[in-house]
């Protein structure tokens, strides 16, 4: 079973407009509302996979009742805490040729007593679970160094931690050294100090992360794949690529979702990267953010190519 911690969760709204000029009102020409935040898409994907979860974070006000409604719809458990704050909206505004820009809240504030009973929860939880995911920003009033704290409890019952956040969240979560961790290339300059340039940058990386104890870093590169090390061998996956990129919001998420799902079923790494592609790819073809059609990932997974560097 996998635990999800969806500390942030959204509203996702994509506008579609015409163009994107600044300092002009746009009008949009199509609307989308999802439940969105990384940790829904996570367990959204991870549901479809036909596999366990249960999801914990913060929910609160109007689109915190909208989020469990759709989690409740979809039969994913959930045993989120209640807030007296709202939950965010995070806004993407799209256009035919491909641009596109995103608004992310910063989310509500967490008093004291909430995180208090977060934390009760999270350790309820982690005692039924096998591996704990943690997606997403931290709303405010936890403080950079929380998925640190919960990195220590997860590792105090020998349950891996994946996580995959950005920015100080990140930087302070990786001096507890989660099991894994899924930088992209501007996220691993904010890491390292110093922009990617090549593979052999990124493997030099991946192998300092393995070093600091990370047991399977990753580094996502978009449209050429991933990266991903573990026992001090290298792994690239190449998707196939796709007629249409219907949204490509999401990806990454399911990206994470697949590779948690195979590592709880016990796949190899190779086989867990490859999963992983393939939920990736397979997130593109779907209008919804962070979902996957299972049909079409057992395709995908096919023709995902993985070798060893
Ligand atoms: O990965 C896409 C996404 O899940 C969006 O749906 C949006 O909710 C956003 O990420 C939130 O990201 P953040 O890093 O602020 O938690």
């Amino acid at each position: 079973m996998i635990l999800v911690v969806n500390l942030n969760p959204s509203l996702d709204k994509i506008y579609t407009l015409d163009d994107l000029p600044y300092g002009e009102a746009s009008r949009a020409k199509t609307v989308q509302n999802t439940a969105g935040g990384k940790g829904t898409h996570v367990a959204n994907v991870i549901t479809a996979l036909g596999h366990p979860c249960t999801v914990v974070g913060f929910l609160g006000g109007y689109v915190g009742q909208y989020i469990r409604h759709v989690l409740d719809e979809r039969h994913i458990v959930h045993c989120c805490t209640t807030i007296e704050g709202e939950t965010r909206s995070c806004i993407n505004m799209a256009t035919p040729d491909g641009k596109q820009t995103e608004v992310l809240e910063p989310g509500p504030t967490i008093t004291e007593g909430e995180k208090n009973e977060f934390l009760a929860q999270y350790d309820f939880e982690l005692k039924r679970s096998d591996l704990v995911v943690a997606s997403g920003s931290l709303p405010k009033g936890l403080g950079d160094d929380f998925y640190g704290e919960l990195i220590r409890r997860a590792k105090e019952q020998g349950k891996p931690f994946l996580l995959d956040t950005s920015g100080s969240a990140l930087i302070q979560g990786l001096e507890s050294v989660p099991y894994f961790i899924k930088p992209n290339e501007s996220e691993v300059e904010v890491l390292t100090g110093h922009k990617l340039t090549d593979f052999e940058e990124a493997v030099q990386t991946l192998h300092e992360l393995e070093g600091r104890g990370v047991a399977m870093p990753t580094i996502s590169l978009g449209k050429k794949g991933a990266l991903l090390a573990h026992e001090g061998k290298v792994y690239r996956a190449v998707p196939p690529t796709v007629d249409k990129v219907i949204n490509a919001v999401g990806s990454g998420d399911s990206f994470v979702a697949g590779l948690a799902t195979a590592l709880d079923r016990g796949a190899s790494p190779e086989e867990a990267l490859r999963l992983a592609a393939a939920c990736g790819t397979a997130n593109v073809l779907e209008a919804e953010s962070g979902v996957v059609d299972p049909e079409k990932v057992a395709a995908i997974q096919q023709e995902v190519q993985i070798t060893q560097l």
